[in-house]
């Protein structure tokens, strides 16, 4: 299963999300991350402050990443959404985010995040961050790809 990291910026009552320019996700406000480089021996960790260098050009250190858990997204249908994806809060970072090739970053107040044009599982698990529990779930997609035909959400303890 490809393994991927979503690391979101906090700062007071904002979230810092990332519109996807291009590729994988294009036109969806989303965390920023991507795929693990595990063949090369990187942890979640280091691919969490790789994505946010290269993508937002901000810099971290792993201590500032909190771990808030673990999504699955599974697809009969289409293999590109299969994704195991570990999801960090990240509260401490040198730089201002900057908008690069692949994403435009923006604050949004958390009360008020833009789910129309996000991933449609982010509605139901942003609850939990937002209350800052750490979570787990599980989301099989339907056929277009737009909606889920089951999925399973936990607070993990
Ligand atoms: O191309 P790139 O590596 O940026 O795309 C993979 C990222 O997309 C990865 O970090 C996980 C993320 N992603 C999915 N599915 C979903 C989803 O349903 N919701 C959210 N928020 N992110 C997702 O692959």
């Amino acid at each position: 299963m490809k393994l991927s990291t979503l690391c979101f910026l906090l700062k007071d009552d904002q979230i810092l999300l990332a519109m996807k320019k291009r590729g994988f996700g294009e036109g969806k406000w989303n965390g920023v991350g991507g795929k693990v480089n595990t063949a090369a021996g990187e942890t979640v960790e280091q691919c969490a402050l790789r994505e946010m260098k290269e993508e937002i050009g901000v810099a971290a250190d792993e201590g500032d990443l909190e771990p808030m858990g673990m999504l699955r997204f599974r697809s009969i249908f289409e293999d590109a959404l299969n994704w195991d994806v570990r999801i960090f809060f990240l509260h401490a970072w040198r730089g201002e985010p900057r908008e690069s090739e692949e994403v435009r970053p923006q604050w949004f107040p958390a009360a008020h995040l833009p789910f129309a044009e996000m991933w449609p599982d982010d509605r139901h698990w942003f609850p939990y961050l937002l209350a800052g529990k750490r979570m787990e779930g599980e989301f099989f997609f339907n056929e277009s790809g737009d909606g889920f035909i089951d999925f399973s959400l936990a607070e993990l303890h």
